[in-house]
């Protein structure tokens, strides 16, 4: 039988392994009949990735925490409009690497900003469909910090990767108080092998969205 469409979503520090999982999700999700649209955030349409340049792009004029905030929810009420709610309309899966709770994390958490400004912006921008399952990828900063760097090579950090460890520890903190008052998300151990991770991911999705299909 098939079912339709979840939304889920991804989220962590930087170097969780959340490219890693959204693939184990898309093959979870067409192994039971549905189709699969793979996102991300800030970004998933041409306006939103226009977004994304100017957000992550380290500059000579620094932005300001509000800015940040401001341009992450225009980015968010571009995607949801424009490519969640539809797709969820046509009955596919949607998984997105990052959503609400990244500004969460980061903005609220990271920079301090006003956690009810947040709510306010989430609650008009999200168009009451918030994710069915989240899966939080959580490790050690420096766990994820030398992936990501292994990751990126030689190529620039973007405004975020410039960031200090204390910052980065404030977010995954705050990612795991999102997790405490949450029942959508579960928190996944991303420092172990990932095979281990597969099937952490693997058991989540079937205990939450079920196993059939
Ligand atoms: N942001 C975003 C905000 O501040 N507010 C918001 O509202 C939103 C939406 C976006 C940036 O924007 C910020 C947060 C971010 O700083 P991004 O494109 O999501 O940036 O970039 P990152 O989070 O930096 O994404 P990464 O690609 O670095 O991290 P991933 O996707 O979590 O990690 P992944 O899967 O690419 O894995 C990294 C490396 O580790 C290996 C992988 O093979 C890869 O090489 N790896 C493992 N190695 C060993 N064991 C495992 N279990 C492994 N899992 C992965």
């Amino acid at each position: 039988m098939t079912h339709p469409g979840w939304f889920i979503t991804l989220e962590g520090i930087e170097g969780a392994g959340k490219t890693t999982a959204a693939a184990v999700v898309a093959q979870w999700a067409k192994a039971r009949g549905t189709a699969v649209v793979q996102t991300r955030e800030p970004g998933g349409t041409p306006v939103a990735e226009a977004i994304r340049q100017i957000a992550l792009t380290a500059g000579e004029e620094s932005l300001a925490p509000e800015a940040e905030l401001l341009l992450m929810f225009a980015a968010r009420a571009q995607h949801v409009r424009a490519k969640i709610l539809p797709a969820l309309a046509t009955g596919a899966t949607v998984i997105c690497d990052r959503f609400t709770d990244s500004s969460r994390a980061y903005q609220g958490a990271g920079r301090g900003l006003d956690a009810a400004l947040i709510e306010t912006l989430a609650a008009n921008v999200e168009q009451g469909r918030a994710p069915d399952l989240t899966l939080l990828l959580d490790l050690p900063v420096e766990i994820g910090s030398a992936r990501a760097a292994a990751r990126r090579g030689s190529a620039a950090q973007d405004r975020f990767e410039q960031e200090r460890a204390a910052f980065f520890e404030r977010v995954r903190t705050g990612f795991l108080a999102i997790a405490d008052r949450e029942p959508r998300v579960v928190v996944i151990d991303a420092a172990a092998p990932l095979a281990a991770v597969q099937v952490a991911i693997e058991a989540a999705l079937n205990q939450r969205l079920g196993a059939g299909g």
